[in-house]
């Protein structure tokens, strides 16, 4: 008998259990276990009915992604999943947790479900880049027709228990104790009322009355404009609508054939990277597990412009008091309004209730004294990039905040020791660098001084965790991981618009790549001026930054969305860039002042310039140890720029792309324009000759 799964009687109930931590995944030895158990239930005279229970945290959170791309062992998921339905006796599943993916194919598979309050459920295999592959398409829409299955297959959503009992997922939703208690009663009446098997593949009612419906090409057409790119999503849809169309046993097959098709795609191994990633991030190579940890029960935040507020925002949303401090009350309150008015959409889309709204509002206290901040566990700076004024800041915060706070700068460049050494502290001085919108973003990328402790290193970790983010730790650089990279994007898209391409050519090459939006369109998200006063601040440092047609539009004060003019024009109300014929004559005269003729470029230049200067900069940045692993460098750029996850991040899709092929690009690069940026990484150039890839470093 298989140690993760074991079976006892109790009574008359033949009890199954899956023991398998963190999240009792089918793997192999769970699969296996499960028929051996089931064989046990079979033979058990004395068990009427059967149960099947998870221990720890959760019921099964799917199939054990650790063993894709591998071969597949026997007993397959799907056949453990139609042996259980094939039982003679009835089998209960009682849920706590989550059921996901091949956990909830597995419940279904089952013939009588219950759950506990606080319990979900969900096939999340699309976020994954797969759909359900153990029967799920042809289970879910049986017990919830066609438009509930199509909901939470293509978007992976989970639902709550009481949901999944109103959707007929389950039969009940019981107060118990444990699943286990709730299984015990349902089992118990199963047995008593001497209920049969009820088995999923035999209703027809729902799909029945589903087939030949409209709501099929309504999904295909709202994910042809959500997620065109995906494959997927669009493979979850047919497989759901084989279920109406098909008898159970061919739906079954048209699901393997899919299920298969997915599988192979590159965009499964792209995503499933970005899983593992997200969570192999959290764990920082040299800050062992135990690092001691100080507590977070309040914070302070200098700044209320749309940056602080947002950070403000995050902590608010879980409970922690925040004071927000201004230097003028103009300002603080322009900034409380901005934040009530995000909460106050979030509640109009029904996410938040409005008591939530006023809850979270309390929590953020305005100020304009830092004499508030004498008593909090950590302080985050928000105000603009100026290394005088942050230096200036943090000497204020020496003196009044008590010792073991955390100070922490959101700068996005600046030099996080320079700014330390305006303190007496700087073991306690870190980068938390937040992405706009910071209340959405869900990247926070961690960065260390060198004098920066351990134990506030691992505090920020925690607190990026307990804030809903996905934290990264960096070295100190300018610009660190994500701008230092996005700078040379954008020099270099800067730079072939220069040569001859269009901004929309540009933004548009990379949008088809899977950006949710290109270069441009994000300067002007963000503010033309955020790029030029950082360029300027570099020049007053004797950098040699190159006069570039972006300049130009900020001293027009064409500071992007915000003025309704950048690169793009925007219409009032509107976040829709048009393209605007005044920016093709400002980058017509710009190159006439510098005597450029322009050429026509092509995407593919576009997308290899674009693109491989990342590459490049990023393997830099991983040689000079400013990222530990070639994933966070991935994650940051998943998380925090909108990489798209199907490509699994820059480094894992310059693993794919070759990392010769690219070699060989920047070198042809540097011979034809020069530049320091197409300098090629010494690492590059040692993984090539070493036949290695990014993620063999990882
Ligand atoms: C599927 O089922 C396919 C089938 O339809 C068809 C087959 C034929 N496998 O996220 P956490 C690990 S596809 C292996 O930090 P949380 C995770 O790596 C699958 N490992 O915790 C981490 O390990 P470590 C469909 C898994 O509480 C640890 O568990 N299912 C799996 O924030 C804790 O995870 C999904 O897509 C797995 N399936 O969240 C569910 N899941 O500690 C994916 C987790 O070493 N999982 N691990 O870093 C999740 O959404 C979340 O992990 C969950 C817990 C909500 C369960």
């Amino acid at each position: 008998m298989s140690e993760v799964v074991t079976y006892k009687r109790e009574g008359a109930i033949g009890v199954i259990t899956i023991d398998y931590p963190p999240v009792n995944a089918l793997s192999h030895a769970v699969r296996s276990g499960l028929l051996d158990a089931l064989s046990q239930g079979q033979a058990d005279e004395e068990a009427k009915a059967l149960l099947l229970v998870c221990e720890g945290r959760t019921f099964v959170a799917g199939a054990d992604i650790r063993e894709f791309g591998k071969p597949m062992q026997e007993p397959s998921l799907p056949s453990v999943v139609n042996a259980y339905e094939s039982s003679d006796k009835p089998i209960v599943a009682a849920i706590h947790g989550t059921a996901l993916g091949g956990g909830l194919e597995l419940a279904m598979g089952c013939h009588y479900r219950v759950a506990v309050p606080g319990a979900k459920v969900g096939l999340p295999e699309v976020k994954l880049g797969l759909l359900p592959g153990a029967g799920g398409t042809q289970r879910l829409p049986r017990l919830t027709g066609a438009r509930k299955a199509l909901e939470m297959i293509t978007t992976g959503n989970f639902i709550s228990a009481e949901e999944a009992l109103e959707a007929g997922i389950l039969d009940e939703v019981r107060s118990e104790d444990t699943a286990r208690a709730a299984g015990v009663v349902i089992a118990g009446d199963v047995i008593a009322q001497m209920k049969p098997p009820r088995r999923v593949r035999d209703m027809e009612e729902k799909v029945r009355a589903d087939r030949g419906s409209d709501v099929f090409d309504e999904f295909r057409a709202t994910l042809e404009k959500k997620s065109p790119n995906l494959f997927a999503p669009f493979r979850c849809v047919d497989a759901v609508q084989a279920a109406t169309d098909l008898p159970f046993e061919e739906g079954v097959k048209r699901e393997r054939e899919l299920f298969m098709e997915c599988m192979k795609s590159p965009q499964r191994d792209g995503l499933v990277h970005a899983f593992f990633a997200e969570r192999e991030a959290s764990r920082v190579p040299g800050l062992p597990r135990d690092t001691p940890v100080r507590s977070v029960d309040s914070a302070g935040i200098i700044g209320a412009g749309t940056m602080g507020g947002g950070i403000a925002m995050n902590f608010a949303n879980v409970g922690i008091p925040v004071f927000l401090l201004e230097q003028k009350q103009e300002a603080l309150d322009k900034g409380l309004a901005l934040i009530r008015r995000n909460y106050e959409s979030t509640a109009r889309k029904g996410r938040i209730t409005s008591q939530q709204v006023e809850e979270r509002m309390a929590l953020i206290r305005p100020t304009l004294s830092y004499d508030d901040f004498s008593d909090v566990d950590l302080v985050i700076e928000a105000v603009f990039e100026n290394m005088d004024v942050k230096k200036e800041i943090f000497g204020e915060l020496d003196r009044v905040c008590k010792a073991g706070v955390i100070l922490a700068s959101n700068t996005s460049t600046l030099d996080i020791d320079e700014i330390a050494s305006a303190t007496s502290r700087p073991e306690d001085v870190v980068g938390m660098h937040f992405f706009s919108p910071a209340n959405v973003m869900k990247l926070l990328e961690n960065v260390r001084g060198s004098k920066t402790s351990s134990e506030v290193q691992a505090t920020v970790m925690k607190v990026a965790k307990r804030i809903g983010k996905v934290g990264v730790m960096v070295g100190n650089c300018y610009g660190f991981v994500g701008n230092r990279m996005l700078h040379r994007r954008g020099a270099e898209a800067t730079a072939l618009v220069n040569e001859g391409a269009t901004p929309q050519q540009v933004d548009k090459v990379l949008t088809d790549f899977g950006f949710p939006m290109g270069q441009f369109a994000m300067s002007d998200l963000a503010g033309i001026d955020v790029g030029y006063r950082i360029r300027q601040e570099r020049r007053k440092a004797g950098e040699q930054v190159a006069p570039n047609w972006m300049d130009k539009l900020a001293e027009e004060g064409r500071l992007g969305q915000k003025t309704q003019a950048g690169v793009y024009r925007y219409e009032e109300g509107s976040r829709k860039p048009v393209p605007d014929p005044a920016v093709d004559a400002l980058i017509e005269q710009f190159r006439m002042e510098h005597g450029i003729r322009p050429r026509s470029i092509s995407n593919d230049e576009i997308l290899e310039r674009c693109l491989y200067v990342m590459v490049n900069e990023g393997a830099k940045i991983l040689d000079e140890r400013v990222a530990s692993r070639a994933l966070d460098i991935d994650v940051v750029w998943i998380h925090g720029y909108g990489f798209p996850s199907y490509r699994g991040g820059p480094m894992f899709w310059a693993d794919q792309v070759g990392l010769e092929t690219i070699l060989a690009s920047i070198k042809r690069f540097r011979d034809t324009s020069g530049g320091d940026q197409w300098e090629p990484s010494a690492l590059l150039e040692k993984l090539v000759s070493e036949k290695r890839r990014f993620s063999d470093l990882n």
